[in-house]
């Protein structure tokens, strides 16, 4: 009887475990099938535009700070290598030029295109950023000629300069910037540079 039992169970569970004609995927379940993987693939791409949107922004926002530091850090090693005097680290107007060896005319008011170059005077900010030397190579010559290419594009910078007091100056550096979706945006960093050259070269 024992015997008889388990053979019975043995041939249930083979016939359940076999395919017959009537087993398989209908239309359907097919279809629902690719329902649900299509709506998975299309939020996986839509969370890779938005990866690829906030990533741009994010490498637009890491130039743009550099580009606002790089010009507040310039302004300290104009002072601390004396190429310019203090009274000479201000906006076109207020330069105070007596106390210098060589004029220098100061840095343009207002937003003004970002180059990637200095220019002549060999200072980033000020009003001949974006001549270029020619052919020649040499600033000064017949050949020189504006080059707005060199002009970061969509970028623009203002700078500030506020004295404070004869000895306490305030910079401000704006840098507009377009963002991912071409939104104009603007970073500000300020700075404030004190007439004291001796603690660092002296
Ligand atoms: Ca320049």
């Amino acid at each position: 009887m024992r015997v008889n039992t388990l053979n019975n169970r043995t041939h249930w569970r083979a016939k359940a475990g076999r395919p017959d004609s009537e087993s398989g995927v209908t239309i359907l379940e097919m279809v629902i099938a690719m329902l649900v993987l299509t709506v998975g693939l299309l939020g996986l791409a839509a969370s890779i535009g938005y990866a690829v949107t906030v990533s741009n922004m994010g490498r637009n926002l890491t130039n743009t700070k550099l580009l606002v530091v790089s010009l507040l850090e310039q302004m300290e090693t104009l002072r601390n290598t004396e190429e310019l005097t203090f009274g000479q680290i201000a906006n076109e107007g207020s330069v105070d030029n007596s106390a210098a060896i060589r004029a220098f005319g100061g840095f343009p008011s207002g937003f003004q295109p970002i180059s990637i170059n200095p220019g002549p005077d060999g200072i980033w900010g000020t009003s001949d950023d974006l001549i270029n030397p020619g052919a020649d190579n040499t600033y000064g010559t017949s050949d020189d000629f504006t080059d707005p290419t060199w002009g970061l594009n969509g970028f623009s910078r203002e700078i500030v300069i506020t004295s404070l007091n004869p000895n306490l100056k305030r910079i401000q550096v704006t840098v507009r910037y377009p963002d991912a979706g071409g939104q104009m945006r603007s970073l500000v960093g300020v700075s404030y540079l004190n007439n004291d050259t001796r603690s660092n070269f002296r």
